[in-house]
């Protein structure tokens, strides 16, 4: 191939790099990748992903000689080869570690063609305040800080937000009004030092830097790899044919509220992997035949989506509970063709855990993970695993650093610098918003909020599948508390109906697929898998799942309101209008749905339009 058409990648290996690589791909040019300093000297366009250690290397740099550095280079090997999962990994880090800062400095002083992205921003800065002040490249005036969630704003900041151009950019101009996506919790902020730099802003709680422009070194917080960010990475690789637009000025900048498509894939009875959708969790036709319903191929849907203009598509391996997903090939195959095509990030949960399979041979929940990220995944989700680890942390407040959602949020996730491997956001940026909880609560009665441990609301509408005893509402399942309870509630209500009193309910999570009912709250779960190092959570709720009447509204102010990561309403949706609800009634930062879309009743665009007729932020 002429050298035209070759793109040069700086990439450790270890994170989720991959969706870069697609989106290169996908726009017709071939990858190089950098193995010694040469490389980037040679380049004739270098990319720099946000993901990897760099940052930390040039720390460890400065540490050169002391204990504390022999230390954590024998925390980084056991990193890498967790990650990588081979030696090649470990010793392109080491040649890292060592020489790539100095070659990588060179290439930026000679203004070579340099694009880097999201932490690929942020280590052109002269430090990062977290852990610190720890030194960056210092090509740039300025420091990188955290977010401040205290005003309201979640942390991590993720989602689809548009800019303010502050100068003219060339790679910026087919953006226009579009939003573009970020998921950061750190950031450099705009000042007079190094306002020659910044190309463009966005507002997210305070104006931040969202790309710097100099000669031919560019650099952008947002993700160029995800829809209409693609522009920005085909104008990099290629000026001279695209001519110069004179760039749109985005509207005040806003984060918008998510529309999310979310597939349950399993495998039927056949054999072949389908994405189902469960009433209330239960997957099988009401037929004499008892058949896993089919509602099309995982990898043609998600494509679907899409195109429909969904903002993320999120894949859940339904019996990974039950099946090892690293025995399920044909999941790991769904994700690395949907993200050849698909460039929306993509999550996937089910099964993340650890495990031995009939071999005897272990896996760690980190493993299988990793796994899923080097097949495409942008998050993954812990469902029951997450559970688990909630309940013994309850049980001995002890964090015990061992459970999937802690030892996954520390590798890709904030933790990592502060107690694993090094003191610099590096890894902070990797993914502290890779790993998503999804919680599966299902309502029960109690009589008033002091007859359980766990925080209870009041309700203000009844359940789905209620019957009716004596003419007064009962519900039929219930997990938790034994009939006589809900025998008792039956008289509560009758005397509510009379006295006016109202009672409340408790929200129980359900682990193994909603088999089964475990002694916690989701409330409680919710704020324990924060405090664990979840960067999101994804609320599902087995009453509405599949009833199309409207997510639980209840519920889902009650967890959005009681954590300051950002929240993703699941389960009920049935018309454009509970998606506007939700986001009206609640701090929900995104809505999704399975259902309505798979069955074709109401496509995504319908939704957009609705939202943005109700004054609701969404990317169009
Ligand atoms: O416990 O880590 O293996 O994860 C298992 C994952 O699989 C969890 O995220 C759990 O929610 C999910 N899951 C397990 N069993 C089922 C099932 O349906 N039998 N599906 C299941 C969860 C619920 C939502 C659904 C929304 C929207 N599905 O994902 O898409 O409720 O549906 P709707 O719009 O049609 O109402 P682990």
């Amino acid at each position: 191939s002429s050298s035209g058409s070759v793109v040069t990648l700086l990439d450790y290996g270890a994170g989720n790099v991959r969706s870069v690589r697609n989106a290169i791909r996908y726009l017709g040019y071939e990858i190089e990748d950098v193995r010694t300093p040469k490389d980037i000297l040679n380049a004739d366009r270098l990319i720099f992903p946000g993901v990897g250690a760099f940052a930390s290397a040039m720390d460890v740099l400065t540490k050169t000689g002391s204990a504390e550095f022999v230390r954590q280079y024998l925390l980084l090997f056991q990193f890498c080869w967790i990650c990588c999962g081979s030696y090649k990994g470990l010793i392109l880090i080491i040649i890292l570690e060592f020489v790539m800062a100095e070659a990588l400095c060179t290439y930026i002083e000679n203004d070579r063609p340099f694009l880097g992205i999201c932490l690929g921003l942020q280590l052109l800065f002269e430090s990062s305040e977290e852990n610190g002040p720890v030194t960056g490249l210092g090509l740039i005036p300025g420091v990188v800080g955290r977010f401040n969630s205290l005003n309201g704003f979640r942390v991590p900041h993720i989602g689809w937000n548009d800019l303010q151009i502050a100068k003219d950019s060339e790679i910026l101009d087919d953006i226009g009004d579009h939003h573009v996506y970020f998921v950061h919790s750190y950031r450099a902020m705009p000042s007079n030092n190094n306002k020659e730099w910044v190309s463009s802003t966005c507002n997210y709680g305070d104006d931040f830097i969202a790309s710097i422009r100099r000669g031919n070194v560019h650099a952008v917080q947002f993700h160029p790899e995800k829809n209409v960010g693609l522009s920005v990475l085909r104008r990099f690789l290629n000026p001279k044919s695209q001519g110069s637009k004179k760039p749109t000025q985005g509207k005040a900048s806003k984060l918008a509220k998510r529309v999310i498509a979310c597939l349950d894939v399993r495998t039927n009875d056949k054999g072949d992997l389908v994405v189902t959708k469960g009433d209330q969790y239960d997957v099988r036709e009401q037929t004499e035949e008892n058949e896993v319903r089919n509602l099309g191929k995982p990898v043609e849907l998600a494509g679907q989506y899409y195109k429909d203009g969904a903002d993320e598509v999120s894949f859940l391996n339904i019996t990974g509970f039950r099946d090892f997903p690293l025995g399920d090939l044909p999941m790991l195959q769904v994700l690395r063709h949907t993200s050849e095509n698909v460039f929306v990030p993509l999550t996937v949960g089910g099964g993340i855990r650890d495990f031995t399979d009939a071999n005897g041979r272990y896996y760690s929940s980190l493993e299988v993970a990793s796994e899923y990220f080097r097949s495409g995944a942008d998050k993954i989700s812990i469902g029951s695993d997450a559970v688990y680890a909630a309940e013994e942390y309850i049980k001995t407040k002890v964090k015990t650093g061992k459970s999937s959602l802690e030892l996954i949020s520390k590798v890709y996730g904030n933790q990592v610098i502060a107690d694993l491997v090094f003191d610099v956001l590096a890894l902070t940026q990797i993914c502290i918003h890779a790993v998503v909880v999804s919680i599966d609560p299902r309502r029960v009665y109690v009589q008033g909020p002091n007859d359980v441990q766990f925080k209870t609301i009041r309700v203000s509408k009844p359940g789905n599948k209620d019957f009716t005893v004596f003419g007064f509402t009962i519900v039929r399942e219930f997990a938790f508390f034994p009939l006589k309870i809900l025998l008792c509630e039956q008289k509560v209500q009758m005397e509510k109906n009379m006295l006016g009193i109202s009672f409340k309910w408790l929200y129980v999570p359900k682990v193994n697929g909603g088999r089964e009912g475990r002694s916690i709250g989701a409330y409680e779960l919710a704020k324990v898998v924060e405090e664990l190092g979840a960067g999101e959570i994804l609320l599902n709720c087995i009453d509405c799942d599949g009833q199309g009447k409207g997510f639980d509204i209840d519920l889902i102010k009650l967890i959005s309101d009681a954590v300051s990561i950002p929240v993703i309403a699941s389960s009920g949706a049935g018309a454009v209008e509970h998606f506007s609800e939700v986001f009206m009634k609640t701090n929900a930062s995104a809505a999704l749905a399975a259902g309505i879309f798979h069955r074709k009743e109401v496509p995504i665009q319908s939704v957009k339009a609705h939202l943005l007729k109700e004054g609701i932020e969404v990317r169009i």
